[in-house]
């Protein structure tokens, strides 16, 4: 079925240390998104890029939590976007930025679901929170501040709940996860396919058992939150936390192909591209190919 899709720009860096991850939205779109996405869909706009705030890099005194202001007022304002595409029936697709964003994507899509489901493609289970946190970036946090854990300048926007359940996560492509993420997971009973899990059963076994886990969950929605890291550093080298031994281009196409056979997804955001630490805007190309196969491009 071809739908409307209404895209968003986070040109955020805030959530980590490394600049130029905010050009991402403007490398995607550089590399051709509207004109791939065109013919899959029913109608595609380009609402161009929310408001950032104060760029200025902070660490608040009680707060380990680098730029915390900054990356929750952002989120307040993306939370806001989201909704209102969502509330004229329109699909959000967003652009990051670092994965800070998804706190802001999944409060907005929250407003409209309240048993979402959320596949989270990823080296990382970005479920840290100040205390378990090795680094202070936000961008390691969002998954957990949407689960209602960490701190609460940020658990409360978009409102002073949890936003999804445990239950209804699924995390693939896992291969750097901090100790205090670990025992999370463990404590939550959060759905994890590692790369040992992708390697063993192959990525469409992975894919179809990720698919009937959140069928089986009644889910009213789906949310793919898609950390170009997931990939491997070969095929995506324009991030700012690459991990070895990462899924392939195939893996992840089959990946995307088989989302789009299954009809779930509701909305999705792609995030961690970094122009700067690119090799000739590989990585934002990868992400818009990927996005043809999300919206149902076939090869034959
Ligand atoms: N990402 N687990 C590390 C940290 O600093 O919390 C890395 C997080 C990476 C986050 O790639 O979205
Ligand atoms: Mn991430
Ligand atoms: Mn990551
Ligand atoms: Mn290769």
């Amino acid at each position: 079925m071809k739908k409307d899709i209404s895209i968003i720009g986070v040109p955020m860096d805030l959530g980590q240390t490394r600049r130029g991850v905010d050009m991402g939205p403007s490398a995607i779109r550089y590399a051709g998104v509207v004109e791939r996405l065109e013919n899959l869909t029913q109608t595609i706009e380009d609402l161009g890029d929310i408001e950032i705030g104060s760029r200025e890099r902070t660490t608040t005194g009680e707060s380990n939590l680098k730029n915390l202001k900054a990356v929750a007022e952002a989120s307040e304002n993306l939370a806001s976007k989201v909704d209102e595409v969502l509330s004229n029936g329109r699909f959000p697709l967003v652009f990051g930025g670092d994965h800070s964003i998804a706190i802001g994507t999944i409060a907005g899509l929250a407003k409209h679901y309240s048993n979402m489901g959320v596949i989270w493609y990823d080296a990382h289970g970005d479920l840290n929170t100040g205390e378990t946190s090795p680094s202070g970036n936000i961008h390691g946090m969002p998954l957990a501040v949407s689960l209602g854990i960490g701190d609460s300048t940020l658990t409360k926007i978009g409102g002073d709940h949890a936003k999804i359940r445990p239950e209804n996560i699924v995390i693939i492509g896992a291969r750097s996860l901090d100790e205090g993420e670990k025992v999370l997971i463990k404590e939550k009973g959060i759905k994890v396919f590692t790369m040992h899990e992708i390697d063993r059963m192959g990525m469409a076994a992975v894919m179809e058992e990720a698919i009937a886990y959140l069928r089986e969950r009644d889910t009213d929605g789906v949310h793919l939150s898609l950390d170009l890291d997931g990939l491997d550093p070969h095929d995506a080298p324009g991030v700012g936390t690459p991990v070895l031994g990462g899924i392939s281009y195939r893996e992840s196409h089959l990946a995307m192909e088989m989302l789009e056979e299954a009809n779930i997804l509701t909305s999705a955001e792609f995030v961690e591209v970094n122009p700067i630490l690119d090799e000739r805007n590989k990585t934002a190309t990868v992400a818009v190919a990927l996005m043809g196969s999300l919206f149902g491009e076939k090869l034959l």
